[in-house]
C-alpha cells in the first residue's frame, strides 16, 4: 500500500489548540477599556412583530437606557410611572437585604449553603416586572428576585434555607432551590441549563392547550456551553416555541472566566442569528433596559411571533456562593472598575433625578427593609435551623412519591429509623415506633 507522506514531510506546523485565559489574576489592575460600552439611548426599537432578522444587530451591541446624567433616553426607554420604578428599586433593595442576611445566616451555622445574586438584583426583578404574574418561570439559583417580585413570603424562602419543619419541600431540595407552582416559579434544579429544555417544553404545551401563558427560562453563561442549551434553541426555533430565553453573562462561572464558554468569539445573544430567532443584549445593570428588552420578547411571545433570546450583560459582584472564594482567582479590582455600575444604585438615582425620590427615602426604605427580613428570619427561626432537630420527621423522607408505599421501602424506612433510634436514641420524633 502507499504510504501517505504528503502530511509527514514538507513544513507544515504543528497543529495547535488555544486555551482562553482571563485577563485579570489576583492583585492584577484592572482596566476595562477594551470593553465597549455604548452611550444609552442610541439604538432602535423595532416591531415586536418584525422578522427575527431585524433583531440581529442588537445581538453584538448593548441596549442602555439610562444614560450618565441619570435620564432615561432613547426608544427602548419603557416610560415606566414612578410607583412602578419605585416598587422595582424596592424589590431590587429587598433581594440584597435578604441575601445579605441570609449569607450571615449561612456563616452562624444557620444553613449549610447560600448564593447571592448581588450586582444583579435588576435582571430578575424587572423581568419579572414584565411578565405577567402566571408566567411560568424556569430559574437558576441567582433569580431569587422573581421570587420576592412576586411577592413569595419571605418566611418560606427562610424556611427553605434552613430545612427546617416548616419547610414546603421537607429538607429535600439544597437550600435556596425554592419551587412554588402557586407562583409560577418552577422547581429549581442544580442540573445547569435543564431550565432552557423543560421551558421550551412547557411553552410548547401551552400553546398545544391553547393557552395564554408564556414561559421564561434562565441559564448563567457559563451553562450556556452545555448540549440542553442548543437542543432547546432548536426546538424553540422550529416551533415557534412561546417563551423568552434569558442568559445571564455575569462574566464567571464558578472560578472559569466567561471564554470558557465561548465568549472570546462573540456574544451569548449572537447565538440567536444561527437558529432564525430573535436576539437581543441588554445592559443587566440597567432596570430600565432590562424592562425593556424583558416586555419585547414577551410581547413577542405573546403574540404567537416566537422565541427571543436575551444577553443580560453584567458582573457576579460577590463569590459563587458561600462555598467559594474568588480572592483565589480574580482580581477584586473587577468589582471596582465594573463600567456598569451597581444596579441599585442607578436605579435609585434617576428617580431622585425625577425628583420622584430622595436619599433620605432610601435610607429609610433600607432601615425598614433589614427589619422586614429580620422579623421574617425570627419567624422562620421557631420552625427551627440546620441541626437543631426540628426538620421533618425523619420517615417522611420515604413518603410522597408512591401512592402507596411499596413493601420494600417500607421494610427501608423501618431499618433506617431502627438504625438511627440505635445510633441516636435521644432523637425521638413523631412518627417513631
Ligand atoms: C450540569 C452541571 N454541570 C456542572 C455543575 C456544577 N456547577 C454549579 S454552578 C456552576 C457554574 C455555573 O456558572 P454560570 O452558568 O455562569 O452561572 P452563574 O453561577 O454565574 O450564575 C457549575 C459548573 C452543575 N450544577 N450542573
Ligand atoms: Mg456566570
Amino acid at each position: 500500500m502507499a504510504e501517505n507522506t504528503a502530511r509527514k514531510g514538507g513544513n507544515l506546523p504543528p497543529l495547535e489548540l488555544y486555551v482562553p485565559e482571563p485577563r485579570y489574576r489576583p492583585g492584577d489592575l484592572v482596566d476595562y477599556s477594551h470593553l465597549p460600552v455604548p452611550p444609552a439611548g442610541q439604538l432602535s426599537r423595532p416591531d415586536e412583530n418584525c422578522p427575527a432578522s431585524d433583531t440581529w444587530p442588537m445581538t453584538t451591541d448593548m441596549i442602555r437606557v439610562l444614560d450618565e446624567e441619570d435620564q432615561a433616553v432613547g426608544p427602548w426607554n419603557p416610560g415606566l410611572d414612578p410607583e412602578t420604578l419605585r416598587r422595582m428599586l424596592r424589590n431590587m433593595a429587598l433581594t440584597r437585604a435578604f441575601d445579605d442576611r441570609m449569607y450571615r445566616g449561612q456563616r452562624q451555622g444557620k444553613t449549610s449553603f447560600y448564593m447571592k445574586c448581588t450586582g444583579e438584583e435588576a435582571i430578575s426583578v424587572a423581568h419579572a416586572q414584565a411578565l405577567a404574574q402566571d408566567d411560568m418561570v424556569f430559574p437558576t439559583y441567582r433569580q431569587q428576585g422573581v421570587l420576592i417580585s412576586r411577592g413569595y413570603p419571605l418566611v418560606e424562602m427562610v424556611n427553605q434555607i434552613y430545612s427546617n419543619r416548616g419547610d414546603a419541600l421537607k429538607g429535600r431540595q439544597l437550600p435556596i432551590m425554592y419551587s412554588s407552582r402557586d407562583y409560577g416559579f418552577f422547581t429549581i434544579s442544580g442540573n445547569l441549563a435543564t431550565q432552557f429544555p423543560q421551558a421550551v417544553g412547557w411553552a410548547m404545551a401551552s400553546a398545544i392547550k391553547g393557552d395564554t401563558r408564556i414561559a421564561s427560562a434562565f441559564v448563567g453563561e457559563g451553562s450556556s456551553a452545555e448540549g440542553d442549551f442548543h437542543a432547546a434553541m432548536t426546538f424553540a426555533a422550529v416551533y415557534n416555541a412561546p417563551v423568552v430565553l434569558n442568559v445571564v453573562n455575569n462574566q464567571w462561572a464558578i472560578s472559569s472566566f466567561s471564554g470558557f464558554a465561548g465568549a472570546e468569539r462573540t456574544t451569548f445573544a449572537a447565538r440567536a442569528v444561527g437558529y432564525g430567532i430573535a436576539g437581543l443584549r441588554v445592559d443587566g445593570n440597567d432596570a430600565l433596559a432590562v424592562y425593556a428588552a424583558s416586555q419585547w420578547a414577551v410581547d413577542r411571545a405573546r403574540a404567537n411571533q416566537g422565541p427571543t433570546l436575551i444577553e443580560h450583560f453584567t458582573y457576579r459582584a460577590e463569590g459563587h456562593s458561600t462555598s467559594d472564594d474568588p480572592s483565589a482567582y480574580r482580581s477584586a479590582q473587577e468589582r471596582e472598575e465594573w463600567p456598569l455600575g451597581d444596579p441599585i444604585m442607578r436605579l435609585k438615582k434617576h428617580l431622585i433625578a425625577l425628583g420622584e425620590w430622595s436619599e433620605e427615602q432610601q435610607d429609610a426604605m433600607d432601615r425598614e427593609l433589614v427589619e422586614h427580613v429580620k422579623a421574617a428570619t425570627k419567624e422562620a427561626e421557631k420552625n427551627g435551623v440546620l441541626g437543631h432537630g426540628l426538620h421533618h420527621p425523619f420517615h417522611t423522607m420515604f413518603e410522597d412519591v408512591f401512592e402507596e408505599l411499596p413493601w420494600h421501602l417500607e421494610e427501608q424506612a423501618a431499618q433506617a429509623i431502627r438504625e438511627r433510634q440505635i445510633k441516636w436514641p435521644e432523637w425521638k420524633e413523631e412518627g417513631d415506633v
